[in-house]
């Protein structure tokens, strides 16, 4: 029983059977933005609405502490993501984004922020047949979906959606996209985690992974061995010179799957792959295009996203690198990928994550990724498709 969902704009269960009577698109018709309430959302005595304010140190910071004792966890509580407030920081305020979006709820008396989610700006496109066609739909992308761990099961987060979903309809934006580990009214695609280990040494000492049968240590360590530089020629950083050339390498490659991101400008790619240090790396191919020229071929980026390992005295922090955007087209892309994979290894991360979305079922096995436990569900508010997407027709990744 999803007595939230159940009445929320989206595709429910009971219509998964009958496919083919499902008109995709949206659920419902676009309202007015001037008929949008102007209020928020009730909440329980003793808390008030906030906007977080992510472009201050003190703002990013309180966000930050309230995600790294509160957000999301492993099933058996091992291991909570760790977002850096640096990584949040980049995350939430891409080109468009507003402060307005960044909805916090504090205890009124101290202050205290309990309870955080947020909207950025993202033109979506889903299938091949948006009614905008090429320039898809404007969206929002939520993410950071978090309540303090003594405020739960109280009905808060069915709270925290209304009201970013109110503010985001105040701007005219009726549709958005989200990803979640658990199962609710309805994923578009499921898809899973694989994990390549880089330091599998630590890996088994905090647990993460276990000695395989009749494997030893050292043998574990031999088997995960990569050399220890790239291969690519011309594989270098990307830099700001690069990103027009990154921006359609990105939009022609996304056009063959059927959920993914529509880059809407140079400003944009420079946000979300020019590197930045335990935040985001991006790496591009450059090659000779004849008469002395050079142009981008091929691209390769990561993002930085650690767990805090409880309760072991030894570890206090995995470092994880997670696959974002990688386009191979002059070199195979398990030879791309197995550079990431050096390159990530030689920025010091413990473990290499990648979804199986888009081609990454190509190179997984031959890179010796292991599947994870978990799996991870994509969701369109407002936006109903004909059948859920197979995870290589995904070319979106949500942070
Ligand atoms: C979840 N992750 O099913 P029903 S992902 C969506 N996404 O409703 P309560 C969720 N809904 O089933 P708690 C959800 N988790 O009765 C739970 N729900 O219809 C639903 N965890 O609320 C749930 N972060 O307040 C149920 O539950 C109702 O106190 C129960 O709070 C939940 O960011 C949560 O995993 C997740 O902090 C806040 O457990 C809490 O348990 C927590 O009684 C650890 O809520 C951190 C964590 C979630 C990460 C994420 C994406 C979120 C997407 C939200 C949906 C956006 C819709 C689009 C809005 C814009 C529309 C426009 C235009
Ligand atoms: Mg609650």
């Amino acid at each position: 029983k999803h007595t939230f969902w159940e009445s929320q704009p989206v595709k429910q269960f009971s219509e998964e059977e009958n496919s083919d009577a499902v008109e995709e698109g949206p659920v419902q018709v676009n309202q007015d933005a001037k008929d949008v309430r102007k209020e928020g959302y009730a909440l329980p005595g003793g808390y008030e609405w906030c906007d977080c304010n992510i472009s201050s140190a003190e703002g990013a910071q309180e966000v930050y502490t309230l995600l790294s004792e509160n957000y999301v966890e492993d099933d058996d509580n091992m291991f909570r993501f760790n977002y850096s407030a640096q990584f949040l920081s980049w995350a939430l305020q891409p080109p468009g984004f507003k402060s307005f979006w960044h909805v916090g709820v504090r205890v009124i008396k101290s202050k205290k922020l309990v309870a955080f989610i947020s909207a950025i700006p993202a033109k979506i496109r889903v299938g091949k047949s948006s009614p905008k066609g090429k320039d898809g739909v404007p969206m929002v992308e939520i993410n950071f979906l978090c309540v303090h761990k003594k405020l739960r099961t109280k009905r808060l987060a069915p709270v925290l959606i209304r009201e970013i979903t109110r503010r985001v309809n105040l701007f005219d934006i009726w549709q958005a996209t989200y990803t979640a580990g658990v199962i609710i009214p309805t994923p578009v695609a499921t898809c899973r985690y694989f994990h390549r280990s880089l330091n599998p040494k630590k890996l088994i000492e905090v647990g993460f992974s276990k000695l395989g049968k009749r494997m030893t240590l050292s043998r574990t360590i031999k088997l995960n061995k990569l050399p220890p530089n790239p291969s690519t020629p011309g594989l270098r950083r990307m830099t700001k010179s690069d990103a027009p050339q990154v921006l359609e390498l990105l939009n022609t490659y996304l056009s063959q799957f059927d959920l993914a991101c529509l880059f809407q400008g140079v400003d944009e790619v420079e946000h979300w792959f020019l590197p930045r240090d335990n935040v985001i790396y991006t790496y591009v191919v450059e090659s000779e295009s004849g008469k002395g020229k050079k142009k981008i071929t091929d691209i390769m980026s990561f993002y930085s996203l650690p767990s805090t390992i409880i309760g072991n005295d030894h570890h206090k922090e995995l470092n994880a690198a997670f696959s974002y955007y990688n386009i191979a087209n002059t070199v195979t892309l398990k030879s791309l990928m197995e550079d990431a994979l050096i390159c990530a290894r030689n920025e010091n991360f413990d473990v290499f994550n990648a979804l199986d979305i888009m081609q990454n079922g190509e190179f997984m096995k031959d890179l010796k990724f292991g599947i994870g436990d978990g799996h991870l569900q994509y969701y369109l508010y407002n936006w109903k498709v004909k059948k859920a997407l197979s995870p290589q027709q995904v070319g979106l990744v949500l942070l």
